[in-house]
């Protein structure tokens, strides 16, 4: 077992099952990881994104409701203090832990606000289609900045998922049609009430950890107040370099052989090694 990193260790009693739950099931729970400071830090840096960070996904789904779903992807290779939360303190810190990781790379973060009344759902997908990298210690964590009851659109994952073989085409994420060139098969369009669907009501600083190639999808915000979120992809030990074609291209990818660990290509690659103390 790779050690519990310091910036972990008021999470000690929650890391055996989240760890066991994530192997088993595909997504874990664990329940205040970001002290109230530094999340009201992470709100600022939200908010403070404008219309080049974050593009209309309302739009892609054809919604014309008042209530909006913004997304933005990369957010760290622009603004630091993004950079800084993903790769410091107790995020990367736990997530390595139940991972079982001694090492942990960022791979992406993306910022996913659903105003109060949008309707617009993230479709069934896993997140594997669109990483160019694959391992089972591939990982995305999704914070909740906000309350996130299911009603305000917390994450359901489909029970036991990551150990199918499929692998899932990538689609646009707001419908079910898939990004053109792309390999795969298409996501079932599951019920979110089927009993192998599962999530949480999560607090601000709760956060969520599935596998890459974990089944997910989430409601629209039926809620009163807005449900930002942040969700940060990491790579680990046993990440390799996978280019999916088709699916939308990340720096320097193409120019590494597949199969390549993330360790050894990471500097390449330009991807930030999280400070794990
Ligand atoms: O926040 C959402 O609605 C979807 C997030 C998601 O699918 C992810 O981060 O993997």
């Amino acid at each position: 077992m790779a050690p519990i990193p310091a910036a972990a260790r008021h999470l000690a009693d929650q890391i055996p099952a989240a760890t066991e739950q994530l192997r088993v099931d595909g997504a874990c729970l664990l329940r205040g990881v970001v002290a109230p400071a530094d999340l009201e830090r992470v709100r600022a840096a939200v908010d403070a994104l404008g219309t080049t960070d974050l593009a209309d996904l309302s739009g892609l789904a054809g919604d014309t409701s008042v209530g909006r779903f913004r997304g933005g992807v990369d957010h760290w290779r622009v603004h630091p203090e993004f950079l800084a939360f993903a790769t410091t303190g107790a995020v990367p810190a736990v997530t390595a832990a139940v991972l079982d990781s001694r090492r942990l790379w960022l791979y992406e973060d993306s910022v996913l606000v659903k105003d109060p009344g949008t309707p617009v759902a993230t479709r069934w997908h896993t997140d594997d289609g669109y990483f160019h990298v694959e391992g089972a210690r591939t990982a995305t964590v999704w914070l909740a900045l906000d309350p996130a009851p299911r009603a305000s659109g917390s994450l359901r994952f489909a029970r036991g998922s990551h150990r199918a073989d499929t692998r899932y085409r990538p689609t646009l994420f707001v419908t079910d049609d898939p990004i053109p060139g792309t390999e795969g098969a298409l996501p079932p369009a599951l019920d979110h009430d089927d009993p192998d669907a599962f999530g949480w009501d999560l607090a601000p600083g709760d956060l969520t950890i599935h596998h890459a190639r974990t089944l997910h999808a989430a409601g629209g915000n039926l809620g009163s107040t807005p449900r930002r979120a942040l969700s940060i992809r990491y790579c680990g030990d046993d990440t390799v370099v996978a280019v999916k074609p088709g699916a939308p291209g990340k720096p320097g990818f193409d120019t590494v052989p597949p199969g390549t660990s993330v360790a050894d290509a990471a500097d390449h690659l330009g991807l930030p090694e999280a400070v794990l103390s």
